[in-house]
């Protein structure tokens, strides 16, 4: 079983690797993601200086998914580019997360970031949904453009963007006729989608406190959302821009089908902040399995094959 895949010239064991956010912040989660069976270690989204990020309660699990508003918690860009040699694994790619909190850190951020050789690429986060007065750039069509236009002008890594949910074909539309014409390797897609609200009926309250309890959601309720984007930017997309597909993977099968849907890798993000950095052996084992059961030796048997009923 080969189940091997390049991405933006990276080889990865195995498609399966964490989502920017949960656990990937300190040290010692940087650390468990590099000694578990995660095919690459992708960072927090890092700003220029240290943030504490928002209030707590800030983050909570609920039945279906998770609820977030963190708030872009991170020890900064040098921080991360002095981590990063420690936790280097052969084979394993390091990927680091930007998300500036303006266009000119961004373009800072990715800068400095370029100068580095410790680092494999650079995933620009467009659509932080959780800041206090800022909206997610991934909504504002001339921003993107412009912001990522400027990023890979000084970016010396392959660079990959991370996307907000989209919900409308005009809207998929507007963002890849962008990303055609950008000089980028990949596209993640989907950030959580923002301002959802869950609340304790019980306790009449909200689940989590920042922004009145408004906050990213996670989890198997957004899965329908992130397949469709995959499919959707991967027939819009020029064939040389991949896509890592992210939101609500919990299985085996939900790998599956998100590269039947289109996507080269897949993260997890709230199923590896409930069961931690034991999650990347299990998917993979349960890929495995969904693979032979089916017949295939490789995912470029099946990438993209999606059948309309
Ligand atoms: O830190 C956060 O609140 C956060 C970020 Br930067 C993001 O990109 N997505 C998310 O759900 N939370």
């Amino acid at each position: 079983m080969n189940l091997s895949v390049e991405l933006a010239g990276v080889i990865l064991k195995h498609p399966i690797y964490n989502a920017s956010g949960p656990l990937c912040t300190t040290p010692q989660d940087l650390e468990g993601l590099a000694n578990s069976q995660s095919s690459a270690v992708l960072t927090k989204s890092c700003t220029i200086l240290p943030r504490e990020g928002n209030p707590t309660p800030r983050y909570a699990d609920f039945e279906g998914g998770s609820i977030n508003s963190m708030g872009l918690p991170n020890l900064g860009v040098d921080t991360y580019l002095k981590i990063l040699p420690s936790i280097k694994v052969p084979g394993k790619p390091v990927f680091v997360s930007s998300s500036g909190m303006s266009f000119e850190d961004q373009v800072e951020i990715v800068t400095r970031l370029s100068m580095s050789a410790e680092l494999q690429a650079i995933e620009l986060n467009l659509s932080c949904p959780n800041l206090v007065g800022k909206p997610q750039i991934g909504y504002d069509f001339d921003q993107s453009q412009k912001l990522i236009h400027a990023a890979s002008k000084v970016c010396k890594h392959p660079l990959g963007v991370k996307l907000p949910p989209y919900f409308d074909f005009s809207h998929f539309q507007s963002m890849a006729d962008i990303l055609n014409e950008a000089d980028i390797q990949y596209i993640t897609c989907i950030n959580s989608p923002g301002n959802g609200l869950v609340i304790d009926a019980e306790t009449e309250t909200t689940l989590i406190r920042p922004k009145n309890g408004f906050g990213g959601i996670g989890g198997p309720i957004i899965k329908p959302f992130g397949l469709s984007n995959v499919c959707k930017f991967r027939e819009l997309l020029d064939p040389g821009i991949q896509i890592v597909g992210v939101g609500g993977i919990e299985t085996g099968m939900d790998v599956f089908e998100y590269i039947l849907a289109g996507a080269d890798a897949v993260q997890v993000g709230t199923a590896y902040m409930q069961q931690g950095p034991e999650i990347f052996e299990r998917l993979v084992r349960e890929l495995t399995q969904v693979m032979t059961r089916k017949g295939y030796a490789s995912l470029s048997q099946f990438r993209g094959k999606l059948k309309v009923a």
